[in-house]
């Protein structure tokens, strides 16, 4: 008998949108992950389980064959890297954008023009990094791990790097969105030598998946 195959998902946006998805393919999850403390959570189908992990770790759990396949926001995998990972499918979930923010009275265009160094806060320091250095800018990049929205208005920098949906967040903290570096979605994840060895087990789920995206 093959064992069990473990699916990685971040609570929040990702497992609420994923769950219809799995409901097509007669999935359900045992525990709503909101109510329930477990991290391991059994499924209707006894060949699958759900881990929880933090949005930003599925990728590494995924790489480590500690799961078989997992949920990520485009945003987290090109900030981990692609390193013993697959990525088959846009599920087409979770859709932002990743872009450039400042205070509602900055001059970021001037600012730019005039070949200013800018302080950045962001989560996304690699992708923050490639998108400054192909517009030719130097910026000094600060790594915070939440709130960045927080930066430019203490005085810590003059621009966040972070994800935006409707742009509530940057309204309600007198910041505008100045450039969109690019869109983000949510894509199915599979570790690689999992798609080698386990490919038959896992044929049926990336199929649910892939119909219903
Ligand atoms: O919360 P935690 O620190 O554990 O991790 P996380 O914030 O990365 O997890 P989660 O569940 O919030 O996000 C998971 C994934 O959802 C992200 O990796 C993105 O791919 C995707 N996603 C889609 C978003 C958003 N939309 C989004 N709006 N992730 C975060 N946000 C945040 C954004 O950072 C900002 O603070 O929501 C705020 C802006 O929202 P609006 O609607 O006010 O513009
Ligand atoms: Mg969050």
């Amino acid at each position: 008998m093959s064992e069990i195959l473990t699916l990685a998902l971040s609570k929040g946006r990702i497992f609420e949108e994923t769950m219809p998805m799995l409901a097509k393919a007669g999935i359900t999850v045992a525990d709503d992950p909101e109510k329930s403390r477990k991290l391991i959570l059994g499924t209707s189908n006894p060949k699958l389980r759900v881990i929880i992990v933090r949005a930003s770790d599925v990728p590494t759990y995924i790489q480590y064959g500690a799961a078989d396949f997992g949920v990520a926001g485009y945003d987290v995998l090109a900030e981990h890297g692609m390193d013993g990972l697959y990525a088959p499918i846009d599920l087409g979930i979770a859709q932002c954008r990743m872009s450039v923010a400042v205070r509602d009275d900055f001059d970021y265009l001037s600012a730019v023009r005039q070949g200013a160094r800018l302080k950045v806060v962001t989560k996304y320091v690699q992708q923050a990094r490639e998108h400054f250095a192909n517009k030719g800018m130097h910026v000094d990049l600060i790594k915070l791990y939440g709130s960045m929205e927080l930066g430019p208005l203490v005085g810590l920098a003059d621009a966040i790097v972070d994800l935006v949906s409707t742009g509530n967040t940057l309204k309600a903290n007198r910041l505008k969105e100045v450039e969109v570096i690019k869109e983000i979605s949510s894509r199915l994840v599979i570790n690689q030598a999992a798609y080698k060895r386990r490919r038959a087990e896992l044929q049926p789920f990336l199929d649910a998946f892939a119909q219903t995206a």
